[in-house]
């Protein structure tokens, strides 16, 4: 068990936040910026081919300091270091968390239990690699001869979301004759419409699931095994349809696919935190191992930054206690993440798994519970559609909502002047939420006194930019260690477990046993709520008329 002692509350630089904020805590950032000619340069840094401006967050040097400040007594430091060398941090689970492992060169050293496992993620992106070049130049055939053309990923939360945003995010890169798709949800729909234009023998499911016994998952993979054999005519095309991913060895052999196709991975990678494990395996299909293996070095040089770099130069430090700032201070209680790059437009689904599975804790690693707010709800869109839709709320509505902007300064696709149109609207945006705009400026536009006010933004609304050069494999790996890294410095001065997650463990059983209620016609059997009991009578009387 971590004791750390004190609780966050009594933190020095947390008492001294307090009283700061309420010195600066009214400050306008059209003030702010009046001040400092040199704010924008002033409050910006840069790591792994990303420059993160946090200039237009409602801070001043003394808050910067302060925050660091808090994250030194909450031994930040200490706790990365602790992950690094692959000590136990997930309390709850009593696991190391070495989702860093999984981008080490092979040159480096990573110990767990005395064990360096940088030689077996080696060997195992070694087998990846030579299996994504052989369905990639259709050196595997399917059971009937034929080249694979379709990939289904089969996995749901950490085994989808992963493998789902990066083949989007990297489809610039694609093999553009092979089709990914992802079936994730238990609803028939997914599997159905993933499937229905697909012929069985060019189609590659990979069955993708650390524990092998995720209900979804299964149920899927059944329905695929299903779909295959009945379409091909023979159990014996299992073998050159399906893979698995997981850390299950036992149970991938008993749903009948050979381990000699299994791809593994370790109980010291989260769900969530390993698209860089065999996890990634559609990806790398999707874009070669080159691309891959240049996604990983993004990743590398984010978490080298975030072990090294000192705390007011080190990008997740600065975004985490600047979300940190904004939920405890400012009572921010959403954070919307807006990418300016339609590639990243599953990225803010990525994140929401990412923050909220990670931080959406009540409770202190020493179980009690926690007396300040933690997570923000992650949400977002890709902009320019956001602002033509819930950017309203965010220039005008009663609550703030903290923004992260993410854009490019090269097009992968450039087109006319799109791009620049692209970026204007981001920087824009941006500079309208922070400065806004008056009563005096409009009314000087001639407007109408009664549509003065309607016509008014405050302003002093919260935002980062992200920007790097390109969207390239690298740019994206190291984007997404910088949310993981900062996701992983909010937890750490909340003081929760943020590698555990017993709210999907609830779910995962309670939908176990209710499903076996419904075949059932004994009342008795209904031992819910009287709400639970009459859904699910009403559902047994309607599916049956259905039928
Ligand atoms: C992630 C969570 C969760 C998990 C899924 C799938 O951190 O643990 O989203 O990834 O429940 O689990 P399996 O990979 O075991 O099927």
């Amino acid at each position: 068990m971590s004791s750390r002692m004190p609780p966050l509350d009594e933190c020095p630089a947390w008492k001294n936040l307090i009283a700061h904020h309420r010195e600066v805590g009214n400050l306008h950032l059209r003030q702010l910026f009046a001040d400092d000619a040199g704010r924008g340069e002033r409050f910006s840094a840069e790591a792994a081919g990303i420059h993160l401006d946090f200039s237009k967050n409602r801070i001043t040097g003394e808050t910067l300091r302060l925050l660091v400040r808090l994250a030194e007594e909450c031994g930040l430091r200490e706790r990365a270091t602790a992950m690094f060398e692959g000590k136990a941090i997930n309390l709850t689970e009593r696991r190391a968390v070495l989702h860093i492992a999984l981008r080490a060169p092979r040159d480096r050293r990573v110990a767990c239990d005395g064990i360096d496992v940088v030689p077996h993620v080696h060997a195992v992106l070694d087998r990846m690699a030579g299996f994504a070049d052989r369905i990639r130049n259709g050196e595997w055939k399917g059971y009937t001869g034929r080249r694979i053309r379709n990939i289904v990923n089969i996995g749901i939360g950490g085994s989808d979301l992963g493998p789902v945003m990066a083949c989007e995010a990297l489809r610039h890169y694609s093999q553009r004759d092979l089709c990914m798709r992802f079936v994730s949800n238990v609803d028939g729909t997914d599997f159905s419409e993933a499937t229905r234009d697909l012929d069985a023998g060019e189609t590659l499911f990979i069955v993708c699931s650390k524990t092998f016994s995720t209900l979804e998952t299964l149920t899927n993979a059944s329905t695929a095994r299903a779909w295959v054999t009945g379409r091909l005519g023979d159990d014996r095309a299992v073998a050159r349809h399906f893979v698995a991913v997981s850390t299950n060895a036992a149970a991938v052999a008993a749903f009948g696919i050979d381990t000699a196709n299994m791809f593994g991975f370790w109980d010291w990678v989260g769900g969530r935190y390993s698209m860089t494990s065999a996890v990634g395996l559609s990806t790398m299909i999707s874009i070669g191992p080159e691309n891959f293996g240049a996604m990983l070095a993004g990743f590398h040089a984010m978490d080298e930054h975030f072990l090294g770099a000192p705390f007011e130069r080190n990008l997740p430090v600065l975004l985490g206690l600047l979300a940190v700032w904004n939920v405890n201070f400012f009572d921010a209680r959403t954070l919307a993440v807006v990418p300016y790059e339609q590639y990243l437009k599953r990225l803010p689904a990525y994140l929401q798994q990412l923050a909220m599975e990670s931080n959406g804790k009540q409770v202190t690693l020493e179980g009690a519970r926690v007396a300040w707010d933690t997570s923000p709800v992650y949400w977002g869109e890709p902009g320019t559609n956001g602002q033509h839709s819930f950017f309203q709320l965010m220039h005008q509505g009663t609550r703030a909502v903290p923004c992260d902007f993410i854009g490019f300064c090269q097009p992968l696709n450039p087109a006319g002047n799109h791009h620049d149109l692209l970026m204007a609207n981001l920087f824009a945006q941006a500079e309208a939420l922070a400065f806004g705009r008056s009563a005096a400026e409009v009314r000087a536009e001639g407007t109408p006194e009664w549509l003065v006010p309607h016509r008014c933004f405050e302003g002093n609304r919260t935002s980062n930019v992200l920007l790097a050069e390109r969207l390239t494999p690298h740019a994206l790996g190291a984007l997404v260690a910088l949310y993981e890294h900062s996701v992983f410095t909010q937890g750490v001065i909340w003081n929760i477990d943020s590698f555990d997650q017993w709210g999907v463990e609830l779910g995962k059983v309670l939908a176990q046993r209710t499903a076996t209620e419904f075949d059932s016609a004994r009342d008795p059997d209904l031992r819910h709520d009287s709400s639970t009991n009459a859904l699910i009578r009403r559902y047994r009387r309607l599916r049956q008329q259905g039928d």
